[in-house]
């Protein structure tokens, strides 16, 4: 058994530890235990932030608050413990940034405006905790979680940034490999149900490859299937309120990802054992990464029910994944994304997935996150101005008109309808003619966003 102070010396040398981005769970660990020890033995206060109430503390956050765009719990944003938290670390330079601790990520967005907070299992328990570290770190959190009035809408396992995954988890040509990703999910599925998540992310991290010498694609799918398959029985004999979300990225950390759009995730899902249990989550980087309109995508998944979770964030086309601030790039598609979301009732939590630029410090971080929301909420005011700009909705009912005349031609098929279509002249030199006025609206849309309607 440790000592205070051996626990807080053992703590210190962790810091020393380089790990790669994404595996940020020690540290997180190392602050989350000296954050409790030292609390509770009362002679250091993390971060000068104030101790834990048992209340939302009130006007803690006094700017860019006093108007409509101000978050508040009602708008369901929600953020990844690993997006407030990512530290600046890239492939060619080290962290920018001090590690948080979970539960003040919790505080800070709540202060913000936020309504939940997503994980992945290491984010919060560390790869290697025990038994006891793990319920420690868990009723902990649910403990801040509880003060702060937060919720965990989404939780996922990561499964990309231990070695064993070098090569792909649920894919992997290694039965060894597969069987641990399984255990390593359905132990995150647990902690996922006992936080009272109702959605559960599959993002394929590393299933993918470098080549094609090495691995089968048309297996590396059918063990996809297997393991989605597998634990979706096993959310079922749980008796979980879980649904599988499936988040498609064409490539990066591996050269190809299996899987890799919204549309080959739509397709693979109807082969599964329990498709009404599974859905997307798309990513807005990630459809642009390979220079597809994100817009389009969403609305396919929507009109297939199949929108169960979404990743906001922001992209300058084909490139890395950037996970920029929301909004901060795309202003006009990423507001035709908004009005879809807001248009089609959209009832799922609005997450961001992305993360300051490395240039920022603490308080950057947070500049950062108010902005996706308030960025988000701009958007949905513009919505509504669109909604009740009269020249815009004049436009929109001529150029919804359209000739009536061969309406009662259309619709589902009949033999009847087959033989009078098949026989009708349709004028469609008139049509062809026609302007159909899109860019006055397109224009109108432009003033719009500019404010200058
Ligand atoms: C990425 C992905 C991830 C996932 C996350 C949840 O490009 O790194 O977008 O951030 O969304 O791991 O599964
Ligand atoms: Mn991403
Ligand atoms: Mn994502």
């Amino acid at each position: 058994m440790l000592s205070i102070t051996d626990e807080i010396i053992e703590m210190s040398e962790v810091e020393t530890w380089t790990l790669p981005d994404r595996e940020t769970s020690m540290p997180y660990f190392m602050v989350h235990c000296l954050w409790s020890v030292v609390n509770h033995s009362g002679f250091f206060v993390f971060e000068k932030e104030e101790p834990m109430t048992t209340s939302v503390p009130q006007n803690t956050v006094r700017e860019w608050t006093s108007d409509e765009y101000a978050p508040s719990k009602e708008d369901k944003f929600s953020f990844g413990l690993w997006t407030v938290g990512n530290r600046g670390r890239d492939p060619f330079g080290e962290y920018v940034r001090p590690l948080f601790a979970p539960v003040y990520i919790v505080k800070k967005l709540s202060e913000l405006g936020a309504w939940g907070v997503n994980l992945h299992d290491n984010d919060l328990v560390p790869f290697d905790a025990t038994p006891t570290q793990r319920d420690r770190l868990v009723r902990e959190f649910k403990q801040a979680l509880s003060d702060y009035g937060m919720v965990v809408p989404m939780a996922t396992t990561n499964l990309f940034s231990h070695p064993v995954f070098k090569d792909g988890a649920f894919t992997s040509n290694d039965p060894a490999v597969r069987a641990f990703a399984l255990q390593k999910t359905m132990r995150a599925i647990d902690l996922g149900a006992e936080l009272g998540a109702t959605i559960y992310v599959l993002w394929g991290g590393r299933e993918g490859s470098e080549t094609d010498a090495g691995k089968d694609p048309v297996t590396a799918v059918k063990r996809m299937r297997e393991a989605i398959d597998f634990l979706c029985h096993y959310v079922k004999e749980q008796g979980y309120q879980m649904r599988f979300a499936l988040e498609p990225k064409p490539n990066e950390p591996r050269s190809d990802l299996y899987l890799p759009t919204i549309g080959h995730m739509l397709g693979f899902i109807y082969t599964l054992d329990a498709p009404e249990m599974v859905g997307l989550n798309p990513e807005v980087a990630h459809e642009l990464m390979v220079g597809l309109n994100f817009v389009h995508g969403v609305a396919q998944a929507l009109e297939a029910g199949k929108l169960f979770h979404i990743d906001l964030n922001d992209q300058k086309a084909p490139r890395y994944d950037q996970d920029f601030r929301f909004g901060s790039e795309n202003l006009k598609s990423m507001f035709f994304l908004v009005k879809l979301l807001e248009e089609k009732g959209y009832s799922g939590p609005r997450h961001f997935d992305a993360h300051a630029h490395r240039t920022e410090d603490e308080q950057g971080v947070w500049d950062f996150a108010r902005g996706c929301m308030r960025t988000y909420n701009m958007f949905k005011q513009k919505v509504r101005r669109f909604h009740t700009d009269p020249e815009i909705q004049a436009l929109l009912k001529e150029i919804h008109s359209g000739d009536q005349t061969y309406g009662g031609l259309l619709g589902g098929y009949t033999s009847e309808r087959a033989g009078r279509l098949k026989e009708a002249t349709i004028d469609i030199d008139t049509r062809a003619k026609r302007g159909l006025h899109y860019e006055k609206l397109d224009q109108l849309t432009i003033e719009l966003l500019l404010g200058a309607r």
